[in-house]
């Protein structure tokens, strides 16, 4: 059983979680009308895994017998200065889910709620790979800026990931 304290922090992570789908959405969004197709379907994806990360703290609450609490989710912005800005803000957006994460971990260790803990890791594990690749981005943006290819290239590259980390997601799937 969840103590009030967890209750209230999960509640609180479900809906970080959700404000990453608005958020990566409208980011796909701003891409689209940009032309930035590559860049759209990236974001799209990051979309739609950041529902099933949502769902997925959803389901452990309702598993403990807690009431999972959706509030309301703050807009996003709706415009980025460049690529290279937009995927400094997804990066630094990451980093706090990732210190969101961290401190719910240590509450749960505190409370030695094992279970909580336990359900936890898979976010640790996922925040670390989300933060690799978007600073991998961000070394290739740096790279072929400095080289004078432009956002075209960026986009074409960040395409590819997107296809990549899209078969893998279905690999996992079945
Ligand atoms: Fe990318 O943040 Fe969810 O967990």
């Amino acid at each position: 059983m969840l103590s009030d304290d967890l209750t209230k922090k999960l509640n609180a992570q479900i809906n970080s979680e959700s404000y990453s789908v608005v958020l990566y959405l409208q980011m796909s969004a701003w891409c689209s009308s940009k032309g930035y197709d590559g860049c759209a379907s990236f974001f799209r994806l990051q979309a739609n895994e950041e529902k099933q990360h949502m769902e997925k703290l959803f389901d452990y609450m309702l598993e403990t017998g807690a009431l999972p609490q959706l509030g309301q989710i703050e807009a996003p912005p709706t415009s980025w200065d460049s690529v290279r800005d937009l995927f400094q803000a997804t990066f630094e957006h990451e980093v706090k889910i990732s210190r969101d994460i961290s401190s719910l971990v240590e509450i749960a260790i505190h409370e030695k709620d094992f279970s909580t803990h336990n359900f936890l890791q898979w976010y640790v594990s996922e925040q670390h790979e989300e933060e690799f690749k978007l600073k991998s981005i961000l070394d290739r943006i740096d790279m072929i800026t400095a080289e004078g290819h432009g956002v075209y290239t960026i986009d074409r590259e960040v395409s590819r990931l997107s296809q990549q980390a899209e078969s893998s997601v279905a690999k996992e799937r079945y």
